[in-house]
């Protein structure tokens, strides 16, 4: 069978500082991976700048028999629009919907008649099998995780367990993506125009249970792939793309820090000559300590995306966020000892947060050590989570339009007006980089590691205010 797998991008998405950097849909690149290896042939394409060419040439070239959508929670209406634009090009091919916003709402995937199946969690067997029914004229009651119509009901057939062993899937297929294209916009020794990047999951799950995450919805418990797993991932990447920067893309990549100690080591003694970026918890950075740490920089870690999401106490434990504000600056500390680059994310618009205490809680975050870079985005419920449940008890929702949860706006009824949190997010940004003491962190780094210059300078330029730039051009 042919199979196109399609991650959709909404155009105009509103840019919220940065994060648009593009990464493979790995997802998609696994499954592609699992039905190539069944016989079937595959295409992942990756609709990076939001018009419909690529579709269209993708479908009037590869003449699927079947087509899946990843889908979010913001771009749920763009799935079905492109499942809709399948059709009409495609002659009713069958489509397939999967990916985080079905996997909360399994149902809702095929309210419309433009989706004809919902894969909910995990997809590369269920897709599998699917694909198997299709072929052989066969119904779909017996597929765990498949949502499909029967007699004109939408049925959910409940769901699949989670693959143990995530070492007995391929290596994730790549061979349809712009390798080109993918770049971390963060200043960790590559610059971005001469990096070759690639993102790599590691692992599926999270061991924490944040109340506004969709993380555990999808996945639950942290399961990882083998080390060799990995390893043979980051070969294949360095011999057949370049790839001289990776990404590793899970969310709880700390979850064994021996695990992520194995994986660099491993690396460096294949002498594959790679840095890397991941996420890491505040509470996992203290955990490892200062030394592992500097370990793991001179192993090739240089950057990390870091969850703070607030400086205060109470709304950390109301959201279960696993550390607390003490904790968030000992982990800076260690981080910036280390050397390694902290991007902190960090989320506004709760709605039981004052102005009078928003703008203390933001100006702590100024005096802490080591956060250079910063993502502010709005705290959205995601279906499936426990913050979705509370807005919905509390009637807090104000927009149930799902193109609006893309976490550049609020779609909460808040204590601060909406257009009061934007000026403040705004105002603030702009203090943030221009502030002396981050000026002062980013030159401190520079003048320990000379050849993070360049890369400051093309990471920074536009954000930066001139004076900020006439400082770093001058150290260098
Ligand atoms: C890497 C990542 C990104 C990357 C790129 C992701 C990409 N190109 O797909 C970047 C950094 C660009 C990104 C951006 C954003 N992201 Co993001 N991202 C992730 C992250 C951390 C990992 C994704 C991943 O690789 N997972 C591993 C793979 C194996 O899993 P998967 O993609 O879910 O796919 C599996 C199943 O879901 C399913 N599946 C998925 N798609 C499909 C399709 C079909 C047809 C089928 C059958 C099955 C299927 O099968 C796959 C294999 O088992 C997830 C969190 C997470 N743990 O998943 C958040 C996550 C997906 N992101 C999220 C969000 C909100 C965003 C942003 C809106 C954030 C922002 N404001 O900037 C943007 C939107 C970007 C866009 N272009 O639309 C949310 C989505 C929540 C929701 N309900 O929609 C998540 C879940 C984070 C969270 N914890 O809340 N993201
Ligand atoms: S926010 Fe991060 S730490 Fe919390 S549950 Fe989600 S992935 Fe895990």
């Amino acid at each position: 069978m042919r199979i196109i797998l399609i991650n959709p991008k909404v155009a105009g998405l509103r840019d919220i500082g940065g994060l648009r950097a593009e990464a493979e849909p790995m997802g998609l690149c696994f499954i592609a991976a699992c039905l190539e290896r069944a016989g079937h042939e595959a295409r992942v394409v990756h609709v990076v700048d939001g018009s419909d060419h690529t579709l269209e040439r993708a479908f009037a070239t590869f003449e699927p028999d079947l087509v899946g959508i990843s889908s979010y929670t913001h771009n749920f209406s763009e799935s079905l629009r492109v499942a809709g634009l399948a059709k009409a090009h495609c002659g009713d091919v069958p489509v397939m919907l999967g990916g985080p916003h079905v996997s909360a709402l399994p149902e809702q995937a095929l309210v419309d008649e433009r989706a004809d199946f919902g894969v909910v969690g995990e997809g590369e067997e269920t897709v599998l099998e699917l694909v198997r029914s299709l072929e052989r004229g066969e119904g779909q009651d017996g597929i765990a995780g498949l949502v499909h119509r029967a007699a004109g009901d939408v049925i959910y057939n409940g769901p699949r367990a989670r693959i143990q062993d995530l070492g007995a899937l391929p290596i994730p297929s790549r061979c349809d993506l712009p390798m080109d294209r993918y770049r971390q916009a963060a200043p960790v020794w590559i610059p971005p125009s001469q990096q070759r990047c690639a993102s790599v999951n590691t692992a599926r799950g999270c061991r924490f249970g944040c109340t506004f995450c969709a993380t555990p919805t999808t996945w639950g418990k942290v399961i990882g792939r083998p080390t060799d797993h990995v390893l043979l991932e980051l070969e294949h990447l360095v011999e057949d793309y370049g790839i001289n920067y990776v990404w590793f893309s899970d969310e709880d990549f700390f979850y064994d820090p021996s695990r992520v100690f194995e994986i660099l080591e491993g690396a460096h003694e294949r002498g594959l000559g790679l840095i890397f970026r991941s996420f890491i918890s505040v509470r996992d950075v203290i955990h490892c300590g200062m030394r592992m740490m500097k370990d793991l920089h001179d192993l090739g870690l240089r950057g990390v995306l870091m969850g703070i999401e607030s400086t205060s106490d109470d709304v950390l434990r109301r959201v279960r966020k696993p550390h607390r504000g003490k904790d968030l600056a000992q982990a800076l500390h260690f981080l910036d000892e280390a050397g390694i680059h902290v991007r902190g994310s960090y989320m506004i618009g709760y709605p039981w947060e004052t102005e009078d205490e928003l703008i203390p809680n933001l100006e702590c975050l100024l005096g802490l050590p080591a956060v250079e870079d910063l993502y502010i985005t709005y705290v959205t419920p995601f279906p499936g989570t426990v913050f979705w449940e509370e807005c919905k008890k509390e009637n807090l929702l104000l927009a149930e339009d799902y193109d609006l949860w893309d976490t550049g706006g609020t779609v909460l009824r808040t204590p601060i007006p909406a257009s009061r949190l934007a000026e403040i997010r705004h105002d603030y940004l702009a203090r943030f980089y221009s502030d002396q003491r981050v000026v002062q962190r980013m030159t401190e780094r520079i003048r320990r590691f000379p050849c993070l210059a360049a890369s400051y300078r093309e990471v920074f330029p536009k954000q930066f205010a001139q004076q900020t730039r006439e400082t770093l051009v001058h150290v260098h």
